[in-house]
């Protein structure tokens, strides 16, 4: 069985669905430290779902021993723009908790999943098509929490033959499901906006370009490396990229296709620092020849499929005629 935690989260409500679809539904069990509300987009609500807080050690244990968990894909973490309003719960969430889970998958013999991030990168990292090895020295605590995944998860499968395996995510855009708190979530938030009120202003500067994925891309090619003989991987890090693109391609790509009068406006914040951080561009070529990566979606599909399936949420069902 696996274990999902942060289940409700952007990615684990997609992956959850994905994988029960896949594998069964009493085979994934979802854990998060919210409550799965009515209106979260859960395919199969009939499914195993547990309260869990992953700084919780002893309830973990008993998770994976009671309901026999031979996976964990572990999606918890405070994201990016979170992580720098709240440091210290960052560190407790994102350390405290991945170390809690690797702990148990050496006792236990998991194979473990968790997801890196181009925030993993820093200032000093070449910015275009960067290699999976390079330098790292992000400056946000969550990017320093990914980086001690990362090396950590690299020491327990050398040290101990911890089945570990991680990709490096790019933002990730998502119809049905809304972004958790990161620097990436402006791809996302520009459509509700320009769908609800014509206009949006954006946080980050028009230029500012970065690598993004389509959320069937990221949850197929997670399942891919998830699932991929051991003996293919070359390494337990990948780069996963699709394309890249900035604000201002958005902007043109909207009101060439679907609305010429969208007004963009650029306002950047405090998130404009840490996107300015990270690379433009990533080379993922170990991850196409290792395990088969290949994304469907470029950006123009990106688009697309985010403009109709958010434009369906904001078309008001015709009533029932009485
Ligand atoms: C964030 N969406 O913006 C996340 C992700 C690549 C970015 O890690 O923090």
């Amino acid at each position: 069985r696996v274990l999902v935690t942060g289940s409700l989260g952007q990615l684990g409500l997609a992956l959850v669905n994905e994988m029960r679809t896949r594998y069964g539904v009493g085979n994934v069990v979802a854990s998060d430290i919210r409550k799965p509300t009515a209106g979260l987009p859960i395919a199969h609500p009939e499914g195993p779902f547990v309260y869990a807080d992953v700084m919780n050690y002893p309830l973990l244990e008993r998770i994976i021993v009671d309901f026999q968990i031979d996976w964990v894909v572990h999606y918890s973490a405070m994201l990016s723009a979170v992580a720098e309003k709240e440091p210290a719960r960052a560190l407790n969430v994102n350390i405290t908790g991945f170390q809690n889970v690797l702990e148990l998958s050496r006792i236990h013999k998991l194979r473990l999943f968790c997801p890196s991030t181009i925030g993993a990168f820093g200032p000093q990292t070449p910015k275009i098509n960067t290699p999976d090895l390079t330098i790292m020295n992000p400056n946000t605590i969550y990017g320093i929490t990914k980086v001690h995944m990362e090396l950590l998860g690299e020491y327990y499968h050398e040290k101990f033959g911890v089945d570990f395996r991680s990709a490096r995510y790019p933002g990730i855009l998502s119809v049905d499901t809304m972004p958790g708190g990161g620097t990436t979530d402006y791809a996302i938030d520009i459509f509700h906006h320009a769908l609800q009120t014509n206009s949006y202003n954006c946080f980050l500067k028009p230029e500012t370009r970065l690598p993004m994925m389509y959320i069937s891309d990221c949850i197929e090619g997670t399942l891919q490396l998830m699932e991929a003989p051991v003996e293919k991987l070359t390494q337990r890090v990948y780069n996963m990229a699709a394309d890249s693109f900035t604000p201002a391609e958005l902007d043109v790509a909207i009101r060439e296709h679907y609305a010429p009068d969208f007004q963009m406006n650029y306002v950047p914040d405090s998130r404009q620092a840490i996107a300015d951080s990270w690379p433009a561009s990533l080379d993922d070529s170990l991850a196409r020849r290792d395990w088969g990566w290949k994304p469907q979606y470029d950006t123009a599909a990106m688009v697309h499929k985010m403009w109709t399936g958010i434009a369906a949420q904001y078309t008001p069902r015709p009533t029932k005629l009485e």
